[in-house]
């Protein structure tokens, strides 16, 4: 695989690490998981995501932190518990398919070693397709090639990294969500929407922007393809019991996820795109 002048492959631990460095930012993706560590534009040098200091590299595990793929369900499946949260992908190894330089980036298209598992009725071909520009494009793209309708849910499980969560502010969102931490009962949107405890939602909307805002830092989230949109903090307690958390770093990372949590069908031969762009 021919990779272009912006990428050099490193190793972590046993995992392979596409490093790019182009005109307009840096960026990390694990082949572990198709899972996007850092974005970092070179107009601020800030970078956009959060990665715990305790993320395990070992091959064994989801990597806590960047942008988990989580495919081809989300959260717990629905009929089978002993199945791994959040799907089948986030935790195998990926395959480049094709890396391109652009006049506006490097483009890197990669794909699970499988897509089809236990827990998926049908057959897809499953892509990521990452854009490291000015702004962080990435692309989730479900393709049916079974000869059925294909039904999944999915989220980019997007980390983003502050300076203290009960500093900052979440704009964009205003209709109600479902409260995981609460019976996942329904409840309006808190305006201003800020965090003092565990947070654990599924928003039922579909805003195209959000923006965080963190003293005076703005990170805008673009998201379109999605049903919803999940906002999660663990707080102390679940960061403490967590083995890839350390126990304060609650403090610094609040995940934004764009999602289909309702799901998603899928016609044979027709693809579905899942799209979150980070600015
Ligand atoms: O996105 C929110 C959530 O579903 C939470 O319930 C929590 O489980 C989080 O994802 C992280 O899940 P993970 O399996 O990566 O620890």
């Amino acid at each position: 695989m021919l990779l272009t002048d912006s990428i050099n492959i490193q190793t972590r631990d046993n995992i392979q690490l596409l490093h790019i460095n182009n005109a307009f930012a840096t960026a990390e993706i694990s082949l572990f998981g198709g899972h996007i560590l850092s974005f970092t534009p070179k107009h601020d040098n800030r970078d956009r995501l959060w990665l715990s200091k305790k993320a395990i590299f070992d091959g064994t595990t989801a990597i806590r932190g960047g942008i988990p793929v989580c495919w081809p369900w989300f959260g717990a499946h629905k009929s089978n518990s002993d199945l791994a949260a959040h799907g089948y992908v986030r935790t195998q190894t990926w395959d480049i398919l094709n890396t391109e330089e652009t006049d506006t980036g490097t483009i890197i298209k990669l794909t699970p070693q499988t897509s089809i598992g236990e827990g998926l009725e049908g057959k897809a071909q499953l892509t990521l397709e990452v854009h490291v520009g000015q702004q962080l494009k990435i692309q989730l793209h479900t393709t049916n090639i079974g000869d059925s309708p294909l039904t999944y849910d999915c989220a980019l499980h997007s980390y983003f990294t502050i300076s203290n969560i009960t500093q900052c502010e979440l704009f964009g969102l205003s209709e109600q969500y479902s409260d995981k931490t609460r019976d996942y009962q329904l409840f309006e949107t808190p305006k201003p929407y800020r965090f003092n405890e565990e947070t654990d939602r599924v928003h039922l909307e579909t805003p195209s922007t959000l923006t965080i805002i963190d003293k005076q830092i703005k990170t805008d989230i673009q998201s379109t393809g999605h049903d919803s949109i999940v906002v999660w903090n663990p707080w102390q307690d679940k960061s403490i019991n967590m083995l890839d958390m350390e126990n304060d770093s609650y403090l610094t990372m609040l995940c934004v996820e764009t999602a289909i949590t309702k799901s998603q069908t899928v016609n044979p031969n027709e693809t579905h795109v899942l799209e979150q762009i980070i600015i």
